[in-house]
């Protein structure tokens, strides 16, 4: 009904082709007769980005004309993937660009390859850039009026290679043809960094500081249009891209001889936004990586308060008016930032700012490792932003003296919750700073949450009282990664449900527990996963020459490498198999379950141990792969480059997923929800949100396995003090590689190192055991089909809880105090 009344539709199939055509015609300037699958899919985006753009305008200003509260949501990564599917299912008019009568099959196109020619727009790291995407999908389907702030990366996340095992990283610059950014040449915002403070008296005795001199750069928008899914509503998301301030370049150097240095301010400027860093997990404390963050944080708050003032509102009214949420601690000098415009530029006394400051902010916590969490060093922030440090200072002394009288004596709390680390040099402690200038804190899953408050955030627990800190459990859209990356699985599940209502309310997937006895929806249920793997499995072909058989176990797991992830305990667990493989005689290996190992996932370029893990699962890849005694039994598969779009093609096509992080290390993984609503079983430690996923699906249809969160730290404890006998199995898989079985053994040695002789600190022995018997208790429950397909469909249903709409419903209840906007009111 939706669709009738938005500008955004078709009329009707015609009004599409021709919509194609025209595009082809003039604004390609080609011809039909020489249109490719590339033409083909710029043509289509434009004919979509034209429907989508007359919406945008008018949810625009129907936000601006209701005056209601509006959400910022600040992150510095926005791991989008590909716009054009999105916008087709979102505004419903798939199947017509499809139709053959007159669509994309009439023109001769077949529509997965048009939407396959499009390069991932990937401005993240992983689950915290993606999460970011799927709340922009949410908070366009819901209504709310929302605008996503971030930087215009020239360079997204690196492409990764594999050469002769080993990952090489290739520059992904997405931007020679996107039709899905406007750039706004008239919103501009000047930046200014370094500099010194002069600080004087006004005429009522009130000093004032002024922030003068240094280098100044452009800030040029750059709007992304985010349609919401089932309603016109169409969101903004604002990059901004750095310029040289002074334009192209400076003529005045250029005509007095200086060439040279005209052009190296310009590119300095231009280096700020023109690449993503690739450390997703450890802070290195770079000043590009700072002036970045100030960069996009100025650049936001300026246009933020540019429109607040447009009101003519009261300042008083700044948090009635806006709401800022800042995914990590990435965009903390936003609280430093309106502080400054508040005292400094608009001439509020330093109280009445901060309760502004602190009732708009809200601060997502994404990790408790001690290696990523944000400090920046005081000599540094002094040379760069001098005034901010004042600003800190400030800050700093009067929480401190609050705390002071709150707790009258505890110089030792005093230290410890201190934004100023004592250190050489001093640090400033961002995470500190961030829940000092926001009204509310929350971690992303309950443990999370519970972690936070019990560990690093503890004594903010005693100053703030409790009620500061709170849970959003993460969550995912289930347009993308339902609909859009499994549609056969998404109709039949609409076949049951009666409509495709379930992906704007998802909790209406429960009525399908009702089907899960019928043979012929447990018969496509079957039809529809094999068809999934088989896919997977050609791309496997295509693209690793490996062939595996789409009836094996697919064993799947994909995200960033990272020691806490270990994915080396799961390598560790495929020799295990191959050993057990080749010491069987050939009537007991006819016993073994068929697998296929799939990993893959980018290691940060700098990050060694990462490195050395992808070069292990090669390394064991080219041997097992070969070896005639293992044949179909056991395949292993690296699958390169893994992003968001090939996310959507190996999520459907799991069997059985990994999400093995040692307990307490992962704040809530996000993929681990993907895999389930797609009919995959996983197997999980108990950790991040696999623990609400148990709750919620009952522990008869996950995998668990491992040590609790509340066993490591002892465990840790007597590892440092020679406590540590390895597990047999490991001592048997660490002779294996160090034999030489897969190469030169010298190429793996840190990775045994870590376990045998460093401590083994992410506890890799001391779960191996109960991670291999688990893995034999999910080859037996495979064999009974049956019995695994009930618990697939059983898990699927009861998985409406994760669903980001819900969580952006928590965020806008409880801490942004935002409502959706009715889109009828301005019709
Ligand atoms: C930190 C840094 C440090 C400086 C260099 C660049 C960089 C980039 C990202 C980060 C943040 C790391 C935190 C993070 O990604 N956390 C993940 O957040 C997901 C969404 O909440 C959650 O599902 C994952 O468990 C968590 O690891």
């Amino acid at each position: 009904a939706w669709l009738k009344h938005q500008v955004s539709a078709f009329k009707d199939k015609d009004g599409f082709e021709s919509s194609f055509v025209r595009h082809i015609e003039t604004t390609l300037a080609r011809s039909m007769f020489n249109c490719d699958e590339t033409a083909a899919y710029a043509a289509c985006s434009l004919a979509f980005r034209d429907r989508l753009i007359l919406e945008w305008n008018r949810t625009q200003q129907r936000q601006t004309f209701a005056d209601s509260k509006r959400v910022y949501y600040l992150s510095l990564e926005f791991l989008m993937g590909r716009a054009l599917d999105n916008a087709m299912l979102n505004i419903g008019q798939k199947e017509l660009a499809k139709a053959s009568e007159a669509g994309l099959d009439n023109l001769g196109f077949r529509i997965e390859d048009v939407i396959q020619q499009e390069h991932d727009a990937a401005l993240g790291n992983g689950g915290l850039g993606r999460l970011a995407a799927c709340f922009l999908d949410s908070l366009a389907s819901l209504n709310y009026p929302a605008w996503g702030y971030g930087l215009r990366y020239r360079y997204g996340i690196f492409k990764q290679e594999i050469i002769d095992g080993y990952q090489v990283e290739v520059p992904d610059y997405w931007l020679d043809f996107n039709p899905w950014e406007f750039p706004r040449h008239d919103v501009t915002v000047d930046i200014q960094f370094y500099g010194y403070v002069h600080k004087s008296t006004d005429e009522n005795g009130k000093t004032v500081a002024r922030w003068e001199g240094g280098e100044t750069v452009k800030a040029v928008a750059y709007d992304v249009p985010i349609p919401g899914y089932a309603t016109p509503s169409t969101n903004n998301l604002r990059l901004w891209s750095s310029k040289a301030a002074s334009g192209e370049f400076d003529f005045q150097k250029f005509n007095s001889g200086d060439y040279e240095s005209s052009v190296a301010d310009q590119q300095r400027a231009e280096t700020i936004s023109a690449v993503l860093y690739p450390n997703d997990n450890l802070e290195r404390g770079k000043e590009l990586r700072l002036k970045q963050q100030y960069f996009w944080v100025a650049a936001s708050l300026y246009d933020i308060v540019r429109r607040f003032k447009k009101t003519r509102r009261a300042w008083k009214e700044f948090p009635d008016q806006v709401a800022i949420q800042l995914n990590d601690t990435h965009p903390t000098l936003a609280i430093v930032e309106l502080q400054r415009i508040l005292v400094d530029l608009e001439g509020l006394e330093w109280d009445e700012a901060w309760n502004i400051v602190t009732n708009t902010f809200g601060y997502t916590n994404h990790t408790v490792l001690p290696e990523a969490l944000e400090k920046w060093s005081v000599p540094l922030i002094q040379h760069l932003l001098p005034r901010h440090l004042q600003i800190v200072y400030d800050i700093n002394l009067f929480f401190l003296q609050s705390v002071e009288r709150a707790h009258p004596g505890d110089r030792d709390l005093l230290a410890r919750v201190s934004i100023i680390e004592e250190s050489q040099p001093k640090m400033v402690r961002m995470a500190y700073l961030a829940i000092v200038g926001s009204h509310k804190v929350n971690g992303v899953a309950e443990l999370h949450s519970d972690l936070i408050k019990t560990t690093i955030f503890k004594d903010f627990v005693t100053i703030f009282g409790p009620d500061k800190f709170t849970n959003v459990t993460n969550g995912i859209t289930p347009r993308r990664w339902l609909h859009q990356a499994n549609p056969r699985l998404s109709d039949l599940i609409a076949s049951k449900t009666g409509t495709h209502d379930f992906l704007k309310d998802l909790t209406l997937l429960n009525k399908i527990e009702l089907s899960v006895d019928d043979p012929a929806f447990r018969k496509e249920w079957a039809a529809i996963k094999l068809a999934n793997k088989a896919k997977l499995a050609e791309h496997i072909k295509n693209t690793t020459d490996v062939v595996v058989d789409p009836s094996a176990l697919f064993d799947v797991q994909v995200k960033r490498i990272h020691e806490y992830k270990r994915q080396q305990m799961n390598i560790f667990g495929v020799i295990h198999r191959y050993l057990r493989i080749k010491a069987a005689s050939p009537e007991e290996r006819k016993k073994f379950l068929p697998r296929v190992s799939i990993f893959g996932g980018k290691a940060a370029p700098g990050y060694w141990m990462a490195k050395q893990i992808i070069h292990l699962i090669n390394a064991v890849g080219s041997v097992v792969n070969n070896d005639k005694d293992v044949g179909n039994l056991l395949k292993v598969v690296f699958l390169e480059d893994y992003n968001v779009s090939k996310a959507e093609l190996i999520i459907p096509a799991s069997d059985i997923s990994e999400h093995i992080s040692t307990a307490g290390t992962e704040a809530s993984g996000t993929s681990n929800m993907k895999f389930v609503l797609n009919g995959g079983l996983i197997i999980g430690t108990c950790d991040g949100a696999n623990i609400e996923i148990t709750r919620e699906i009952g522990e008869n249809n996950i995998f668990l396995f491992g040590n609790l969160s509340e066993e490591v730290e002892d465990l840790r404890h007597g590892h440092n003090y020679g406590l540590h006998t390895l597990d047999p199995e490991l001592v048997q898989v660490f002779e294996a590689i160090e034999k030489g079985t897969f190469g030169d053994s010298k190429d793996f040695a840190g990775m045994i190192t870590a376990v045998r002789d460093h401590g083994d600190y992410y506890l890799v022995s001391d779960d191996f055991h109960s991670y291999l018997e688990t893995h034999d208790v999910i080859d037996e429950a495979y064999r009974n089909q049956e019995d695994w397909i009930t618990k697939c469909i059983t898990s699927v249903s009861r998985m409406g809880f994760f669903t980001s709409d819900r969580c952006i419903n928590e965020y806008a209840e409880g801490i942004w105090n935002i409502e959706p906007l009715p889109v009828e009111s301005a019709e």
